[in-house]
């Protein structure tokens, strides 16, 4: 650590390995926001170590949203998500999980700052264009769910000491 900084000034212990599963549903894949939401999460400064398109099965999306069993909102959620392709991504950096909600933004579309991605791209909770992992256990859950091992590339970018310090 440089002199004249302690510890305190680093803020939360980040993890730069950190890996968060996100996903472009059906609704941003259609309306052809791939690029631009790919592009936000590359200018942020994260490191995309999967992606793949897919439609989903009724097994894969229930699992995905198997919290949500019980809510009435669940089978027009089930519907909706395998009713198309989806671009399903792992992302890797710094505090990745919760910044990648931070630009996401909140579920309910009018709710979401603009600036995010729902602030800025969406009206409409159940077409909010994209999921992100909440917490480290739904982050893991969900990868291994989407993603065999042998798809997630190591990989350092070559600009990388100008991502994150140290
Ligand atoms: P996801 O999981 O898609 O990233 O959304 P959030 O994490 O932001 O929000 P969530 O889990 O509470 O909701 C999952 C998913 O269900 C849709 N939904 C939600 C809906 O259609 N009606 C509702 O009333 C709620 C609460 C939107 C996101």
């Amino acid at each position: 650590m440089p002199s004249g900084r302690s510890a305190a000034d680093d803020g939360p212990d980040l993890t730069t390995d950190e890996r968060s599963f996100v996903a472009i549903k059906p609704d941003g894949v259609q309306r052809g926001l791939v690029g631009e939401i790919l592009g936000r999460f590359e200018r942020k400064g994260f490191k995309l170590v999967g992606l793949k398109q897919l439609t989903p099965s009724r097994e894969l999306a229930e699992s995905h949203y198997g919290v949500h069993r019980e809510r009435p909102f669940f089978a027009g959620l089930v519907d909706f998500i395998t009713s198309g392709p989806v671009v399903a991504m792992v992302w890797e950096g710094d505090g990745v999980i919760a910044s990648a909600r931070k630009l996401i933004g909140a579920t309910k579309p009018l709710e979401a700052e603009p600036g995010t991605i729902r602030g800025d791209l969406a009206v409409n909770i159940g077409r909010n264009v994209i999921h992100g992992s909440d917490a480290p256990e739904t982050a893991a859950f969900e990868i291994g769910l989407w993603f065999q091992p042998s798809e997630l590339s190591d990989w350092t970018p070559a600009d990388q000491t100008w991502r994150t310090e140290g």
